[in-house]
């Protein structure tokens, strides 16, 4: 049974309560460390980026707090391979110690990677050392996953707006690569699922590019991809992100990528937002958004540099909620723990 509870009722009036998918075993999975460019870091995707966020919205009221169903398996596989999710699946068998953590990627196309893939071979499935797999880790993405679902879920029925406070997040992971600290892609799930319906454009405001999410896409056109983020020719995932990847086959012209430079301000920034949705609306007007959230474009963010603060967190808020769309909000990346509450808390309460 779905269960749902609404901390502070008070607080919550008819008509103004954004709902908010969480599963408590989002918890469970823990990274310790991180190597970037041969140097060790406390892992970014900390465990208490949920505790902030859920506290920051519990005290300002307005949200009302739900435990999502799971997503039924077809919803994952409509995104990702089969053998991928059973990998993934299976790895809930490590033991509590045990983690599989790729250092070794396929070396030559023309050679075959035997399959199955084990512990050893992830790599296979994988395209960076910062994200390993411990025995939590599938309950808490395909927890995330479900999240998503249910949030699109609701709004498909509702026409409103629901935010799914997704982690693991997703959007660097496609259908059988796992990284960026992604394993299952939450927006592009979503995105699928509303894709039945009508017409989706996925808007990605995390500072990173969304490999995982255009690679999704990029052939088809009935989701509408497009991205601001830092510049790939400096910033991660630096493969992928340039203005000139529009998509291929039925994909042409539904990508958008908007690579920013360096500490691009923030009011820089919103203009080259509203361009692109301009350009995303002259292709075709969507029936549904969905939003991947990455608030690594805050002020002092450890790992991004557009300089965002609350108000500007409320500007992009309104922009989109101007477009009067059922919306989808997904949680990716912010590692600001210390103000990842109050930004989320800024972004969403607009939607009020
Ligand atoms: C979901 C998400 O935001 N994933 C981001 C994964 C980024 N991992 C690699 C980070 C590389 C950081 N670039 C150098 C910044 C050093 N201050
Ligand atoms: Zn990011």
């Amino acid at each position: 049974m779905p269960t749902s509870y609404t901390p502070f009722a008070s607080h919550a009036s008819k008509g103004s309560v954004m709902r908010v998918y969480y599963d408590p075993v989002q918890k469970n999975h823990v990274l310790t460390h991180e190597i970037i460019s041969g140097k060790r870091f406390r892992h970014h995707e900390k465990r208490a980026r949920i505790d902030v966020i859920l506290r920051q919205l519990k005290a300002s009221g307005g949200f009302e707090f739900h435990i999502p169903e799971r997503v039924p398996t077809e919803a994952i596989l409509a995104v990702h391979d089969e053998a991928y999710v059973r990998f993934l699946e299976s790895s809930s068998t490590l033991g509590k110690d045990e983690v599989i953590w790729p250092y070794v990627f396929p070396c030559d196309t023309r050679v075959p990677v035997r399959e199955p893939v084990t512990r050893l071979t992830a790599g296979a499935f994988c395209f960076d050392v910062g994200t390993p797999i411990m025995a939590d880790t599938w309950q808490a993405a395909s927890a995330a996953a479900s999240g998503a679902y249910a949030a699109a879920q609701f709004v498909k029925r509702s026409g409103g707006v629901a935010y799914a406070l997704a982690r693991p997040p997703g959007h660097h992971a496609s259908a059988s690569m796992f990284g960026g600290y992604c394993y299952l892609n939450n927006a592009a799930i979503a995105a699928r699922y509303l894709s039945q319906y009508g017409h989706v454009l996925i808007v990605d405001f995390d500072f990173h590019h969304g490999n995982g999410t255009q690679s999704i896409f990029y052939d088809r056109d009935e989701v509408f991809y497009m991205s601001l983020h830092g510049h790939p020719q400096l910033e991660y995932p630096y493969f992928t992100g340039w203005e000139t990847e529009r998509g291929i086959d039925d994909g042409v012209g539904f990508n958008l990528n908007i690579p920013l430079t360096p500490r691009t301000a923030a009011s820089t920034y919103l203009k080259h937002l509203e361009q692109g949705l301009a350009l995303a609306y002259a292709k075709r007007e969507p029936d549904f958004l969905v939003m991947s959230c990455g608030f690594d474009v805050a002020d002092n963010d450890p790992l991004g540099h557009f300089g965002f603060s609350p108000e500007d967190f409320r500007t992009l808020g309104k922009k989109i909620k101007a477009l009067s769309k059922p919306t989808v909000l997904v949680q990716e990346g912010g590692y600001l723990v210390e103000r990842l509450g109050v930004n989320v808390e800024a972004f969403l309460t607009t939607f009020l």
